[in-house]
């Protein structure tokens, strides 16, 4: 059957208009606290996902290839202790495996949880996914390492000291990788929408968007209380083989914030 003109030109708009799977993914490390103060807060669980933090939907996690914490000036291996947890979001009809360790804070002083995942394939984007990603629990109130650059392929150093924000509070970091600034990066910002209350009149409030500046610094302002991911991506030197074919590799540097309501 042949196709009218006014026919043709429905198709190619109808082509248009598809919508685009456009949900961003981010490398997560939730703390189950992030500011410790008490003796019997000191055992901390950090749940390991990756996720679309907003829509409430977690993707199938390999084992993690690191997990760590660094502090006092040392890496700490947690990679041995990590353990399979299945957990869901509020979107998700299943539940999907993620993972989970356990760390005793033992002194005071920031302490920077971090992780690098298994290059995860995302077919619709035709590339690799790798998130390194991290977050920072502040304990006994000495403030003494949470701008330390630790050494990931790619990484978001603070320049705001990142716990004890308030919602409103105007947050800064720079993009680094292979421990050079990266002027223009593009940084996705996302809320983790953890019950599921929070909803999006229109597509691009889901993530929201900024690029750093020629410094590699970017700014945000958090417009609500809770945890709030930022992923700078950037695209790896490296591919992967698959099938004989050179896949691409998507690195992000994740880096995940508590914002909470001035009272
Ligand atoms: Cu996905």
């Amino acid at each position: 059957m042949r196709l009218r003109p006014s026919g043709i030109v429905a198709f190619l708009f109808a082509l248009f208009i598809i919508p685009v799977n456009a949900y961003a993914h981010f490398g997560m490390l939730v703390p189950s606290n992030d500011i410790v103060e008490k003796q019997q807060d000191t055992l901390l669980s950090v749940n390991i996902m990756f996720a679309h933090p907003f829509e409430g939907q977690l993707m199938n996690m390999e084992k993690p290839e690191v997990v760590g914490v660094f502090s006092n000036g040392k890496k700490n291996l947690l990679t041995p202790s990590l353990r399979a947890l299945r957990l869901k979001m509020y979107a998700d009809t299943t539940f999907t495996r993620s993972w989970q360790v356990y760390h005793t804070i033992k002194r005071p002083g920031d302490h920077i949880f971090f992780m690098q995942p298994k290059p995860y394939w995302e077919p619709a984007e035709d590339s690799y996914i790798v998130h390194y990603t991290k977050v920072i629990v502040n304990a006994f109130g000495k403030e003494d390492g949470w701008d330390a650059e630790i050494g990931l392929k790619t990484e978001i150093i603070p320049l705001t000291r990142p716990y004890g924000l308030y919602t409103g509070n105007v947050f800064q970091g720079i993009v680094k990788v292979d421990g050079e600034p990266r002027p223009f990066a593009k940084v996705e910002v996302e809320y983790f929408n953890r019950d599921g209350t929070s909803s999006a009149s229109k597509a691009p409030f889901v993530t929201q968007v900024v690029k750093a500046d020629k410094n590699g610094v970017f700014t945000y302002a958090l417009p609500k209380a809770g945890w709030w991911g930022f992923a700078a991506l950037s695209t790896d030197s490296r591919t992967v083989l698959q099938d004989g074919e050179h896949k691409s590799v998507e690195i992000g540097a994740v880096l995940w914030i508590k914002a909470e309501n001035f009272k």
